[in-house]
């Protein structure tokens, strides 16, 4: 493959209700931030472009929804990601206290064994922080998760979390050559139009919604 090919990345956010995985999302990739989001339903999935270490990467980022009603349709999400954003809310401990949880949830369904995992302490922006910067430091540490705090608001850290994310996962030897599997059958090196993914993606996740949004 040559440098200018477009590589294909699937990124999916998680973590409790209301720890600002959308947020962190908009922020990204429309630099906007809303004070009075509506929580997500079911998955929301948005592409950004970007060169990273010389390469042209198009990110898929799922945007998933916190709320436990949605989250039985969490295993389908995961599959075929090459990284996963775990998000808690620096301002809410129990968010934090939540990171087992999902960490069990993202080794029992990703589907690529190696696929990198970035925790974001978000909200750094609040009085009233509950979780320190060394406790969620230590925590990925231990875990060996990649780690980074956040403000979606500020956009403090927003580009560096993803960047780093990014960069991790083109370092990891054989990742990325593995491609998506399950629903994102067209996910592959060398698609550089990605318009066929992004539609079937897209059209899954409307789907997905109705239904939710009707049950
Ligand atoms: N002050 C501050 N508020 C934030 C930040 N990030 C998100 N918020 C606010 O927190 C609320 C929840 O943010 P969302 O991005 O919707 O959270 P979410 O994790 O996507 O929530 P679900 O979709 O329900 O799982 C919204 O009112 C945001 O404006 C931040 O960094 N600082
Ligand atoms: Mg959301």
């Amino acid at each position: 493959m040559g440098d200018d090919s477009k590589v294909n990345v699937k990124i999916v956010i998680i973590g409790e209700a209301g720890v600002g995985k959308t947020s962190l999302m908009s922020k990204f990739v429309f630099n906007t931030f809303d004070d009075q989001l509506q929580p997500t339903i079911g998955c929301d999935i948005h592409n950004k472009t970007m060169t990273i270490d010389g390469k042209n990467i198009e990110v898929r980022l799922w945007d998933t929804a916190g709320c436990e009603r949605f989250q039985t349709m969490l295993p389908l999400y995961y599959r075929g990601c090459h990284g996963a954003i775990l998000v808690y809310d620096v301002t809410r401990r129990d968010t934090f206290n939540k990171l087992r949880d999902w960490l069990i949830e993202l080794e029992n369904n990703l589907t690529n064994d190696d696929a990198v995992v970035m925790i974001v302490g978000n909200k750094i922006d609040k009085t009233g922080r509950q979780v320190s910067k060394e406790d969620g430091n230590q925590y990925a540490k231990q875990r060996s998760a990649l780690f980074i705090e956040t403000s979606a608001k500020t956009n403090e850290g927003v580009s560096i979390a993803f960047e780093e994310l990014l960069m991790k996962i083109i370092q990891t030897p054989g990742l990325l050559d593995r491609g998506s599997s399950g629903i994102n059958v067209g996910e592959n090196r060398g698609n550089s139009s990605g318009g066929a993914c992004n539609w079937a993606a897209n059209l899954l996740s409307s789907l997905w919604n109705t239904v939710a949004a009707s049950g």
